[in-house]
């Protein structure tokens, strides 16, 4: 093989060791997938190529991209669908190249395709990872935004809808017509009870058209929740380059991860799934518990990291928990103010959770950027931290920690880190939270502005005295000089 070549079918039998089996049988689609991104690709379309080994069945994997993202199509099916997984871990590096990938489509250029694919009776699963915005949710009230533009448009032209809600509503009525049964909608996102929430989102955007739409899919849909749990950074040059020289090949699209990986379903698939439970997922009545304690202890901390990190120069998560105090911090934030609210079943130890969490964090082989998890704070922040502080707060005990969290994205938002570097706010309400940033005279100018930001603190916790008093403690705190307020909350009693 020559340098020049790219990654396609013709190079399997000479990547063999790369490969999770010899044996394979090119399958058809029987999954589409909203949302291309890394994620998936280490995660869910890894497990099902293991089952599809393991048990059979025709669970190939049609990805979209909802951006219109020519480059990422064109790129993998330049390959086949085929790229690598370099999981990177304290032992070394692993290669596996994943075949479960059949095609990718990315709209609006791809819509007919799209359809044909959605109608089509063998497709019994679409699953998503299209991150918290992609779900288009109005955060008071869990129905789809009508005040949201997109959804606006896709409600008067449903034919060429656009958004999450609109896509999937438009698919289900074309199946309820055909008189095809429904396929299963698989949120993989991080939010709390991610099934319930994009059912309501679905449910609500439908019903606005069709009242017995909207019917038909309160009781024909199955919307299982789920949690996922991989740590997978965004492509760099670098893997580019270590993947040519590895493989022998290039691979436009290869993805990074960490080696571990956690997949825990609700096992509601009327339509039928891939035998996920036979290569390590956990199928469960109620995900809830695992969910929940995912978000508030994993995704809660990766958030605080970010934006303490921004602040105060760490490039990394393994960066960041190097630095000895931001790391006792965050052992002191899960220890006393997450892992008592916490109810999960008596086989989870949340404290061995906690150090696995911390030992994840320290790979310094990832790479994971600290910018990557500060994007989209507004969407990120309610279901990892102000949920836990909304318990805190219902139970009258401290949170100060996570009052830090909160308070260091407020001055994130400013743009600029204590060193005077300057970085960009991607968030869908960028805008408007950065004019209340950089507006604020004062501590409690900004805090009472932040506050009364209603898609992001709901009333309840927006007129919690003690709130704004533990922010404005914080903010003080950070004013200070971002060092040493972690190093006084890390030790805070
Ligand atoms: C991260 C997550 O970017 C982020 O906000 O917190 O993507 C995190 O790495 C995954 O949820 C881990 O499973």
């Amino acid at each position: 093989m020559t340098s020049e070549s790219t990654l396609s079918r013709t190079h399997l039998d000479a990547l063999r060791a790369h490969l999770l089996s010899p044996k394979w049988h090119e399958p058809e689609i029987g999954i589409v997938h909203l949302g291309i991104g890394n994620f998936h690709r280490a995660h869910q379309a890894l497990y099902t190529e293991e089952a599809m080994l393991a048990r059979g069945g025709d669970w190939g994997i049609c990805g979209v991209t909802l951006q219109g993202d020519v480059t990422k199509r064109d790129a993998l099916m330049a390959q086949d669908g085929l790229y690598s997984v370099v999981e990177r871990g304290p032992g070394g590096v692993r290669v596996t190249v994943a075949r479960a990938l059949r095609e990718v489509l990315a709209m609006p250029f791809d819509r007919a395709r799209l359809f044909e694919l959605l109608a089509n009776p063998r497709v019994r699963i679409v699953s998503l990872t299209v991150t918290e915005k992609g779900y288009c949710r109005d955060a008071q009230t869990g129905d789809v935004d009508f005040a949201n533009e997109r959804v606006v448009h896709d409600l008067l032209r449903l034919a060429e809808a656009a958004t999450v809600p609109g896509i999937l509503t438009a698919a289900l009525k074309a199946r309820r017509e055909a008189g095809t049964p429904p396929f299963t909608v698989l949120s993989c996102d991080n939010l709390s009870h991610n099934g319930a929430a994009l059912k309501q989102v679905v449910r609500s955007f439908a019903a606005k058209l069709d009242a017995s739409l909207a019917g038909w899919i309160d009781e024909q849909v199955a919307f299982p929740s789920t949690m996922v749990d991989r740590i997978v950074p965004a492509t760099t040059d670098a893997d580019r380059a270590a993947i040519r020289s590895a493989l022998g090949v290039s691979d436009e699209a290869p993805v990074p991860c960490e080696p571990f990986r956690q997949w825990v379903i609700e096992d509601r698939f009327p339509a039928g799934r891939p035998a996920w439970e036979a290569v390590g997922a956990q199928l469960v009545e109620d995900v809830a518990p695992f969910e929940i304690a995912k978000l508030r202890m994993l995704n809660a901390t990766h958030s605080t990291l970010a934006y303490l990190s921004m602040l105060a120069g760490f490039e990394t998560i393994s960066d960041a928990v190097s630095h000895a105090p931001l790391r006792t911090l965050i052992h002191a934030m899960m220890t006393r103010e997450i892992a008592p609210t916490l109810d999960v079943p008596a086989s989870f130890d949340l404290l061995a959770y906690r150090d696995a969490l911390l030992e994840r964090y320290a790979n310094p082989a990832l790479k994971h950027r600290c910018a990557q998890i500060a994007m989209d704070g507004s969407q990120k922040l309610p279901p990892r931290i102000l949920s836990t502080i909304g318990a805190r707060l219902g139970d009258g005990e401290p949170f100060e920690r996570l009052a830090l969290a909160i308070a260091s994205w407020f001055v994130f938002l400013r743009g600029r880190a204590e060193s005077g570097e300057r970085y960009v706010i991607s968030d869908p309400l960028a805008d408007r939270l950065a004019q209340i940033a950089t507006n604020a005279d004062d501590a409690e100018q900004l805090v009472d502005a932040m506050l009364g930001f209603r898609e992001v603190f709901p009333e309840s916790l927006a007129d919690a005295p003690a709130l704004r008093a533990a922010l404005l403690r914080a903010l003080r705190a950070l004013e200070g000089g971002v060092r040493s307020a972690i190093a006084a909350y890390a030790t805070l009693d």
